[in-house]
């Protein structure tokens, strides 16, 4: 999972100035999907959702857990898909960011993670691992470790190594990358951030438009090291390598025309590039066009993989392995996004937005209703023609809001 990166961020979805020719690669000999989302807008909730599969909101995570709200965290209770295949046999790590609660308690080994390397904060120094608060923020497990490296190497480094280690067992590997989410450093920076000093939070690069893209080509060099390693080891038939951004890029980045930017419920905020790998299993050079979302990953691995859930939890994603396998177009669905007063529903192609960024102030309480199918930069407003279900799909987000409880901290109990 990359941080930030933007639904035109990559070559295989229309940048021509980033090259990503492992990216394009895995998209030529797999599966691209061209109306997949995360969802959340931004970088916690989207983890939350990814692991148990279920809407953050459920476990407490609608926004983004900051050095602020130290005390919160995504509770040990919550099942997560590391759990799932760990019970089923699998060897799990996760190296890269982790940022669903900072305290020992909330650590990925007590998610069913049998090893973490990384950070658990927002971001880091991609040099000096240190947050933007100023504390270092590098961890082996749940104790603090030094590893000197660019972050997105040595993400890629641990990869390799756990590859290796386990190539004769079952494995599940989670990679949240940090790039291309600031500080704007390429592979041959310097570190900027110092314990308690002062630093630009974003970094000091003033051409970030260079940075941005060293920082993309450097996350799809990591990708290309997996995929080799994979080889290496003839394990390529036998893995499912699924590529995904955790939500929108910022105005820094491109989300390949689509209406607002990473934090809004607008399209730019969560449809996000996604695509599956999985040479003789996944048919070559395929896009599908079903309405998909990093909530079905879970369900979806656990179904390929034969590993259960605890009886009586239900997940709001879904098994989408006949996208993956026989690329079939999935039936109209309903999904939902919340985030601050924020709301969005998606019911096939139609969408319902309430109060999202940069809207009409005479919209936002009522609403808008779009017709993605005709409209993909959301620009007219279809509720005055289309009552009836403009009528329908606001009872349905009371209700989902009813159900998965707030989409923010202060609203929270
Ligand atoms: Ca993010």
């Amino acid at each position: 999972m990359a941080d930030d990166l933007g639904y035109g961020d990559i070559g295989c979805y229309g940048n021509q100035r980033i090259k990503t020719p492992n990216l394009d690669e895995m998209a030529k000999h797999g599966l691209r999907f061209t109306d997949f989302h995360s969802s959340g807008t931004v970088c916690s909730p989207t983890r939350c959702g990814l692991l148990t599969g279920r809407y953050q909101q459920r476990a407490g995570i609608p926004a983004v857990v900051s050095v602020k709200h130290k005390h919160l965290g995504m509770d040990q209770s919550e099942f997560t898909f590391a759990e799932a295949l760990k019970t089923n046999g699998y060897s799990t790590a996760v190296f890269g960011k982790w940022h669903v609660g900072y305290e020992t308690k909330y650590n990925p080994i007590h998610q069913g993670f049998d090893e973490f390397r990384g950070y658990v904060s927002g971001n880091v120094d991609f040099f000096s691992h240190i947050d933007q608060s100023g504390a270092y923020d590098w961890w082996n497990g749940d104790e603090q470790v030094v590893e000197k490296g660019y972050t997105t190497e040595l993400i890629t480094q641990h990869a390799v190594r756990f590859i290796n280690e386990n190539k004769t067992k079952p494995f599940c590997l989670y990679l949240p990358h940090e790039s291309p989410h600031y500080p704007y450093q390429g592979p041959n920076d310097k570190a900027e951030r110092t314990v308690g000093g002062k630093f630009k939070t974003q970094g000091s690069r003033t051409d970030v438009a260079v940075a941005y893209k060293e920082m993309v080509e450097s996350l799809d060099e990591s990708i290309g090291k997996v995929i080799a390693t994979l080889k290496q080891h003839n394990l390529e038939k036998n893995t499912l390598v699924w590529f995904f951004s955790d939500n929108g890029a910022n105005p820094k980045g491109d989300n390949g025309g689509l209406r607002g930017f990473k934090g809004s419920v607008w399209e730019g905020g969560h449809r996000v590039p996604s695509i599956a790998y999985w040479p003789g299993k996944i048919k070559e050079n395929q896009t599908n066009d079903s309405l998909s979302i990093t909530l079905d990953v879970f369900p979806t691995v656990a179904a390929i993989t034969k590993s259960k859930t605890p009886e009586g939890l239900t997940l709001d994603g879904m098994d989408i392995s006949s996208v993956l396998f026989q690329n079939q177009a999935l039936e109209n669905r309903q999904l939902f996004w919340g985030s601050g007063n924020q709301r969005a529903m998606r019911n096939g192609n139609w969408k319902l937005v309430m109060e999202a960024k940069g809207m009409q102030k005479s919209k936002a309480k009522t609403g808008v209703l779009i017709d993605l199918s005709n409209d993909r930069k959301e620009k007219t407003d279809l509720s005055g023609t289309h009552q009836l279900r403009f009528k329908k799909m606001k009872q349905a987000i009371a209700a989902w809001n009813a159900d998965v409880g707030p989409s923010s901290f202060k609203k929270q109990k």
